[in-house]
């Protein structure tokens, strides 16, 4: 099989055996086990350079930044193709798609086999969370890309720190992963939660690739925390510091591309002089309960996989320092010269000329996007300007608020709390939004999209909500829970609330109903801010864009209540009762209204 071959740098007889047979399967020519060291970046990057994978950019301008272009039939994460291989379907639930495992370790087995002959094998091994933290988790993938291995250097803390912390145990996630021939006919994502496997082929794409990020963190995540009694949650982690030191840190689900790195990096606007928003994460919490009955959560992640289009010193302008350096552009657009790279939405003028994310001379007449909409940034953490100091904290940090937000054009106001824990969960559950471009399918139409876990969740979704309810009785100081929406739109189509930072002003707000020292008024449908409570100061913005932005419009959320029913439906008995409860009591107080 193997013309070279790097030691394994592992007595763990498990994971010895475990590559050994994958090799047998997959046939590489070589099997390099990677350490994470400075060495071996460059000769990995001067490789895939020297293969066309990566193109250096300039160096002066942009150290240690490459681009790389994906296959056009490969770019976004493909949620038909993945699939929860449980022993039943009922275990996968009603919002996954399933696949009896034994049928997919065959069926996946087959085009595995001999898949790597003529290239290398990467052994990766990673951590999700900070080292000598007791929610840590170790994977290894093993993979055909160096563009994974790459990537999944600046994602996670990789390298031989993780084969360590992993002993000659044998609780590691197995993740193979091979592109095959990048053929969508022959393109899976199948996760096995009982084995802690991932197996991914077809794809070079980051969310179906990366296997640390959305299959081990999230989908191999949330089973393991519903066993362990955690929670592995589609939220980005942050810390709002007052002019006094006061730090409060909040976590917030929102769908994919839907501003969560906006967010997690806000730079608070002028009035809010002193204030400071730090970053522990932009994608992915894990949160146990602690000794003192709060809820704590980690950023199992190390780096940034954030969508390009619409990033600007005017959305983000943390993300635009974090990115100047050691990144990897994946299908933005190409400046003329090469040096750099441009999308729809980044500061200055639109360039005359560049080449498109599909390689094509593009113009400024062009009506095509130059960058692909999804297009992204793998940007290391360490570079973010506003990086917590206790990302690295293996207990992480004490979550006093929970956010639940969607896109939508209509309905949800600026800002609504829920009246309890159980009120919370139900919001969380019926969070809608509308599609992006995150993902292969129609984008713009509002889908039910609970905890922003519908992609990622990798058990059955009823059970999941128990879940939630459950740890309540843990939390002796439970978060506050609360749901925004920055992209309600006037009759005109436009947006009625400005975003970015201006959403200081809502999560000040936040923070003070969390810390119980602002007042607030009763809606129907939940806690809403009284007239000025909101810190309007310096915003140009009239009161009738603000009543759009915060008015709960009762004939707009019986329809929404109605049209929960159907969704609810499909979990049958597994839904938990107390959801259609509230449903069904938050419906008759608005039809007891008369309307
Ligand atoms: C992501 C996503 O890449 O949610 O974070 O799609
Ligand atoms: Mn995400």
């Amino acid at each position: 099989m193997s013309h070279s071959s790097s030691e394994p740098s592992t007595r763990n007889e498990h994971l010895a055996q475990w590559v050994k047979e994958m090799a047998a399967l997959c046939k590489p020519d070589n099997v390099v086990w990677l350490d994470g060291s400075e060495e071996e970046r460059k000769r990995l990057t001067e490789q895939a350079v020297a293969e066309g994978i990566l193109l250096e950019l300039d160096q002066k301008k942009l150290p240690g930044c490459y681009y790389h272009r994906s296959n056009a039939n490969d770019v976004a994460r493909v949620e038909h193709l993945t699939f929860i291989c449980t022993p039943t379907k009922d275990e996968a639930g009603p919002t996954n798609n399933w696949m009896d495992p034994k049928e997919a370790y065959q069926k996946l087995g087959g085009m595995f086999d001999g898949a790597m002959k003529g290239r290398t094998m990467y052994v990766v091994p990673y951590m999700m969370g900070p080292s000598g933290s007791a929610m840590t988790k170790v994977g290894i993938e093993l993979t055909d890309s160096i563009y994974v291995a790459l990537n999944m250097r600046i994602m996670t803390r990789m390298g031989q720190a993780a084969l360590d912390m992993l002993g000659t145990t044998n609780d590691f996630n197995r993740g193979l992963h091979s592109t095959l021939d990048v053929n969508p006919d022959r393109r899976f994502i199948c996760h096995f939660p009982q084995d802690n496997t991932i197996w991914s082929i077809g794809s070079g794409y980051g969310g179906n690739v990366l296997l640390g990020k959305k299959c081990l963190a999230l989908r191999i995540g949330s089973y393991l925390g519903r066993q362990e009694g955690w929670l592995a949650e589609h939220m980005l982690i942050l810390g709002v510091e007052s002019p006094e030191g006061e730090m409060t840190y909040v976590a917030a689900a929102f769908p994919s591309a839907c501003g969560k790195t906006n967010f997690a990096m806000m730079i608070p606007p002028k009035r809010f002089a002193g204030w400071k928003i730090w970053t522990v994460g932009d994608d992915i919490a894990w949160m146990r309960v602690g000794a003192d009955g709060r809820l704590w959560a980690i950023n199992p992640e190390n780096g940034y996989f954030g969508v390009a289009p619409g990033t600007s010193m005017k959305s983000n302008p943390n993300a635009m320092q974090t990115i100047l350096k050691d990144t990897i552009f994946t299908n933005t657009a190409l400046t003329a010269d090469k040096g750099d790279v441009w999308w729809e939405g980044k500061d200055g003028p639109v360039p005359a000329e560049l080449i498109d994310w599909k390689g094509q001379p593009w113009t400024s007449k062009s009506t095509e996007k130059a960058a692909h909409p999804n297009s992204r940034f793998t940007a290391p953490a360490r570079n973010n300007p506003a990086l917590s100091r206790y990302v690295d904290d293996p207990n992480g940090v004490p979550i006093s608020a929970i956010i639940f937000g969607g896109r939508r054009a209509t309905t949800v106001p600026l800002v609504l709390q829920s009246f309890n824990w159980g009120h919370g969960i139900y919001m969380g559950a019926t969070l809608g939004s509308e599609t992006t471009a995150a993902a292969t399918g129609k984008v713009g139409v509002v889908r039910r999209d609970p905890m922003a876990m519908l992609p990622f969740c990798g058990y059955n979704m009823g059970d999941y909500f128990q879940h939630w309810l459950r740890m309540q009785h843990k939390l002796e100081l439970p978060p506050k829970i609360f749901m925004v929406n920055w992209f309600r739109q006037d009759e005109a189509g436009k947006f009625v609330w400005p975003g970015f930072g201006e959403n200081m002003r809502v999560l000040k707000w936040i923070v003070d109903r969390a810390r119980g020292r602002t007042g607030a008024l009763e809606s129907v449908v939940g806690w809403v801010p009284r007239s000025g409570d909101l810190d309007l100061s310096g915003l140009d913005i009239s009161t009738e864009q603000v009543e759009k932005a915060t008015g709960v419009d009762y004939r707009q959320w019986k329809t929404e209540l109605e049209s929960q029913k159907e969704f609810f439906a499909q979990f049958g008995e597994r839904l938990p009762k107390s959801l259609n409860l509230w449903r069904e009591l938050l419906l008759a107080r608005l039809n007891g209204l008369g309307l």
